[in-house]
């Protein structure tokens, strides 16, 4: 061996020729087939990246070079999502612009990338807070506005106290707010809303056509939350019998509907201050609706086990269909979100119903019948109708078609699809984002900026504090607020609020098509030849937030023709987390974060990658642990030291040729199908049996190498240079394999002590009559059988039977 293996020095020396030649551009012209993998592109946080980061970069880099190694034109980038809290929070306590927190940043975020040896077009890099990278996002926005998907309403937002910015419902986790975990209230305000729920039904139908882990498409189907069912016209009248108005409920199973004894409105909605004339106990439902606003959806659904509300005194409903006299209450487990915020309560099939019914002691009537004795709750899912006149007999799903039917005959309802998906809150009373595209004309309303004004700058301002009534820093700077109406002319204001997080990551593997087009957003033959992106690996945790909402923004421009696939992303899958070592969250508050740079500047980027890799399950979380990354290094150092076992000769050596192969098979088959671990196994258990014989040829070696060498890089790269066999590893040819010399051959040995057969075990072809016979001795029943006997003779018909004369 020329030297020692020295990490270090070899990753630095690759890492700087790779820049310098732009190894790893891809080419916007090829006759290659393209290939497009993508990794969630990261928010440059201060503290710089974890252990936890590269786990999925690498998993990605590894496919993006064996897709190279096979041939193809790889577009593999990164980009930062720049824009966000963290940021604009570091710069209002150190007084520090937040343009430059975030390029210093992205400076470290950038150096660290590289010290890993990840194979990044860099050329393709993009910015998500660069004026000619927002200027496109508030184009998308503008466009979205033109089409009336854009809109400002009052409503009641999801309010972090703390962090003085509203949430989607997304960010509020159990409840409290995502980031700093302070309990949300509820504040009205006026916010611009995206109208993604326009989009439910195709994203619904979008998710047919990709190629997305199960668990994915399960997390947005709900999400989405799709619900077939019926809206019926209830009748409300006075106490003395006087018609009021109709009730309209939504309920998915109209089939229950003689099971309906009492109905619920939710404390908000409006025809408690439609009819207060009638209603004797307004106070108390005021009261009551007070502090239901107190409470989140949350609270309100999914944790609320002891049901209160209160009975509206002085009027009653009529059943539409029975003809029953019903009271009506208010009760917050109602939501005025969903659906038309009133239902009929069917307690004997419906739970919540159930718990309502059985504290205010309302009539329970089973309109299914099955196996679930009386008094016991039944959800009402098998069985047939009972008491329940016009349905009597038919099955629950017979029952909701026949009765949506005799509903629209009566014109009393209609059959209804409901969705839990809510439309997108799009402001943030906050700095550091895209400002909005919009000015406020008094006599035209809100108005689109003209595109050839785009982008709209972010001014400078003087200090980044959100105003304690919530508006934005922005809201202070008159200068800029005040402009002109596009429309009329006249004087109008900019909008002060800026863009979500979510805003500029959601078109942003659109950019990477095309990062420098100043004309439009990004060629469209570009995006034509590159899209769709054939992998997306990212975080489960964006799986309802922006994975959901780039597909929206995507099946968008695909409608209004600016790109040419409905869907985004082919593929997608998910990576477990690293955990701190031991177990538990990596997380700053408990200092348990783990740098790659302990690894980058001593083991070396390849061990650090092999680990990564190597840790266990791609898609489960790991925990992380140090001895493991100097286990890595301990298997590169063997890898190094192959160098010296080279005989001359070509092909494989005999005894190895069908380990070389299978090995070929497994790992081309294993780095695609998130088997990493696996993968590395093998060429483990493949290093070994090569060191176990003791030599091995140049071919060996060269196959070898290039099956790891998208693991490491660097390492492959350096032994392929000094063993002289010419041009860089990564422009060789990913190796193939002769099936036929994968299949492992064995043969049935069949055992017998005396005479009398014992059992048969399976031995590999080629195996020395000596060790069959040791392997035959070694079973437990021939052992048994030959215990305190004499062996005299032992008979040996190869690859067929032993017999054990005794
Ligand atoms: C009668 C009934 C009987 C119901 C039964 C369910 C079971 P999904 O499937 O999630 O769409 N509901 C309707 N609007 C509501 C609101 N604003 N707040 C709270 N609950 C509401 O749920 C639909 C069911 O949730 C509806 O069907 C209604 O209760 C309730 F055996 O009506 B159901
Ligand atoms: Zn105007």
């Amino acid at each position: 061996m020329e030297r020692n293996y020295d990490p270090i020095s070899v990753e630095k020396k690759w890492q700087k020729h790779w820049e310098e030649v732009q190894a790893f551009r891809a080419e916007d012209k090829s006759d290659k087939p393209k290939f497009y993998p993508l990794i969630e592109f990261p928010y440059p946080s201060g503290a710089g990246l974890h252990v936890g980061h590269p786990r999925p970069y690498t998993a990605m880099d590894v496919v993006a070079r064996k897709r190279r190694l096979e041939g193809y034109n790889v577009l593999f980038t990164m980009g930062w999502d720049a824009f966000g809290l963290p940021t604009e929070d570091y710069a209002i306590k150190n007084k520090i612009h937040p343009k430059i927190v975030t390029e210093n940043n992205i400076k470290r975020f950038k150096e660290q990338l590289h010290s890993l040896g990840l194979s990044f077009d860099w050329s393709r890099e993009v910015d998500t807070t660069d004026p000619n990278y927002y200027k496109w996002t508030q184009w998308i926005v503008l466009k979205l506005f033109e089409h009336g998907l854009a809109y400002k309403k009052t409503m009641t937002i999801n309010w972090c106290p703390r962090c003085k910015v509203g949430l989607a419902n997304e960010e509020v986790v159990q409840g409290c707010c995502e980031r700093c975990d302070t309990e949300v209230v509820q504040k009205p305000k006026e916010q611009w809303m995206l109208k993604i729920t326009d989009y439910a039904e195709k994203l619904l139908e979008g998710l047919d056509e990709v190629d997305f882990i199960e668990r994915v498409k399960v997390q947005q189907r709900n999400w989405i939350g799709r619900s077939e069912g019926a809206e019926i016209d209830f009748e409300l009248y006075s106490e003395s019998g006087n018609p009021l108005s109709e009730l309209k409920i939504f309920t998915s199973r109209p089939d229950t509907i003689y099971g309906t004894t009492y109905m619920v409105i939710s404390p908000e909605h409006p025809l408690i201050n439609e009819h207060a004339d009638e209603i004797r106990n307004l106070s108390a439902l005021e009261e009551y609706a007070e502090n239901a606003a107190k409470k989140s959806d949350f609270e309100r659904s999914e944790m609320n086990k002891d049901k209160t509300g209160v009975c509206i005194e002085g009027i009653y409903a009529k059943n539409p269909v029975s003809g029953a006299h019903m009271p009506v209450f208010v009760s917050d487990y109602v939501l005025m979100s969903y659906g038309t915020g009133a239902i009929m309560s069917v307690p004997a099939h419906d739970e919540r119903d159930f718990e309502f019914a059985k504290k205010f002691d309302l009539p329970i009537i089973r309109v299914i019948k099955n196996d679930t004795p009386d008094g016991e709750f039944d959800a009402g899912e098998g069985g047939v109708l009972m008491n329940s006149p016009l349905i009597d007999g038919l099955s629950p799903d017979e029952a909701k078609r026949k009765m949506i039917e005799i509903l629209e005959e009566r014109g009393i309802g209609r059959q209804k699809v409901n969705y839990k998906l809510r439309d997108w809150v799009f402001s943030r009373q906050r700095y550091w984002g895209e400002p909005m595209p919009l000015v406020y004309c008094d006599v035209c309303g809100w108005q689109p900026v003209p595109e050839s004004e785009l982008p709209v700058l972010l001014p400078d301002v003087e200090n980044y504090e959100p105003t304690d009534n919530g508006e934005s820093p922005l809201a202070k700077m008159t200068d800029w607020i005040n402009t002109t109406c596009p429309k009329c002319g006249g004087a109008a204001r900019r909008e002060t609020d800026t863009m979500p997080q979510w805003a500029g990551s959601s078109w942003y593997y659109l950019r990477y098509c095309d990062p420098h087009n100043d004309k439009v957003f990004a060629d469209k033959a570009l995006m034509d030849y590159w899209l769709p992106v054939d992998w997306y690996n990212g975080g489960m945790e964006h799986t309802t937030l922006h994975l959901l909402y780039s597909r929206f923004w995507h099946r968008f421009l695909y409608d209004i023709g600016v790109v040419s696939t409905k869907e985004p992303y082919m593929k997608r899958t998910s990576h477990g987390l690293i955990l701190a070592p031991g177990g538990g969250k990596m997380s700053k508050s408990k200092g348990n974060v783990v740098s790659p740079d302990q690894y980058t500047t001593t083991v070396g980027a390849d061990a650090l990658r092999i680990f990564e890799m190597f840790i266990g399950d791609f898609e489960k979380p790991n925990p992380w642990n140090d001895d493991g990354v100097k286990g890595a290094k301990r298997y590169l150092d063997k890898v190094w030291q192959l160098q010296d076992m080279i005989v001359s000769g070509e092909g494989y050596l005999p005894e190895l040729e069908g380990l070389m192969h299978r090995t070929i098979k497994k790992v081309s088959y294993d780095f695609e199908n998130l088997k990493f671990n696996t993968a590395i196994a093998q060429l483990m258990t493949l290093l070994n049996e090569i060191r176990g014989v003791g030599k091995l040829t140049d071919d060996m070696l060269k196959t070898y190498l290039i099956l790891l060498n998208p693991v490491a890089p660097h390492i492959t790269e350096e032994i392929w240079e000094l063993m002289n066999y010419g041009g860089e590893i990564r422009n060789q040819k990913w190796p193939a394999y002769d099936e036929a010399k994968t299949v492992e051959s064995t043969f049935k040995l069949a055992i017998s002590v005396g005479g009398k057969f014992k059992l048969a075990i399976e031995l590999e072809d080629g195996i020395s009559e000596a060790e069959a016979v040791e392997r035959a001795k070694a079973e437990k029943k021939v052992a048994a059988a030959l215990e305190g006997k004499e062996i005299k003779k032992i008979i040996y018909v190869e690859k067929k039977m032993v017999n054990f004369v005794v």
